[in-house]
């Protein structure tokens, strides 16, 4: 499912593509319909330019904080949260939510929006043509999502990622690890939990070129760490050229 609360939409822009066309058949100014035609064309690829579509695909274990996560993302409360009953995720279809930042940075000396498309998962392992299928295009970036107060989970995360696809997938991950509240109760500092972390988080932190992100959903961080978020991931981007990855669909996890 797939929802467009941001700004702008592709209905909004073929809107007035539509307007545009109209006008121009009633105009008696003098322009030439391959004069208006051209400045259209202009202003429309002047547009496209200005908008930096992202693939942002959320995995982890269930219960990891992947939909709160995905929430901090796109700054709003839209992804379903909550402790799960019997066992059973909260999510258990992948969801879609496109948020529009209008101009949110500066690109080749012009102002770019920032459209994010966050895909929120049910618990790993991932289903290759369903990821597939909502990324077509491949996937930017993956947060990868675990607890720091249940280190011995996830442990599968790296192989389903390495699985999917393959061994570039570093180049676009960051490490996000929820409930640092339970690290401050603890006395932890974050620096000094990830060196004490258990062997497969350690060498999974050390792994993505994005680096680790610790969040504490008992603050207001779907506002504040959001930007910090997106800003981390927008970076992480740049580095890759704003390449996507492609999934492997004939992989069986
Ligand atoms: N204390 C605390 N609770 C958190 C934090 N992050 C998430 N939670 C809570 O943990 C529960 C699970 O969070 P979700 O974001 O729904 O996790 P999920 O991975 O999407 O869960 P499922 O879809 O059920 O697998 C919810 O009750 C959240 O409010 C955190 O940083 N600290
Ligand atoms: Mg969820």
């Amino acid at each position: 499912m797939e929802i467009s609360p941001g700004n702008v939409s592709p209905l909004a822009s073929s809107a007035t593509i539509q307007q545009m066309d109209h006008s121009h058949e009633r105009s008696h100014h003098g322009n030439s319909l391959v004069n208006i035609l051209s400045r259209w064309s202009h202003q429309h690829s002047d547009d496209e330019q200005k908008v930096l579509a992202l693939n942002v695909l959320l995995l982890g274990n269930r219960q990891s904080g992947r939909s709160s996560v995905g929430n901090a993302l796109i700054g709003g409360h839209e992804f379903q949260t909550g402790a799960c009953i019997s066992g059973v995720s909260v999510t258990t279809e992948y969801r879609v939510l496109s948020r529009n930042f209008p101009r949110y940075f500066r690109r080749q000396g012009a102002e770019s929006d920032l459209m994010l498309r966050v895909i929120d998962t049910p618990p790993l392992p991932p289903c290759p043509q369903t990821v597939h299928e909502l990324c077509p295009e491949g996937v930017h970036v993956l947060v990868l999502v675990a607890r720091t107060d249940l280190p011995h989970e996830n442990i599968h995360l790296e192989q389903c990622v390495e699985s999917l696809f393959g061994p570039d997938w570093r180049h676009h991950a960051l490490l996000i690890l929820t409930h640092a509240d339970h690290l401050k109760k603890a006395g932890l500092r974050p620096s000094g939990y990830l060196t004490e972390a258990t062997d497969w988080l350690g060498t999974l932190a050390s792994k993505v070129v994005g680096g680790v992100s610790f969040l504490d959903s008992s603050c207001d961080w779907p506002s504040i760490s959001g930007r910090l978020l997106r800003d981390r991931l927008l970076r992480l981007s740049a580095r890759n050229h704003h390449r996507a990855l492609n999934v492997r669909t004939d992989v069986s996890l």
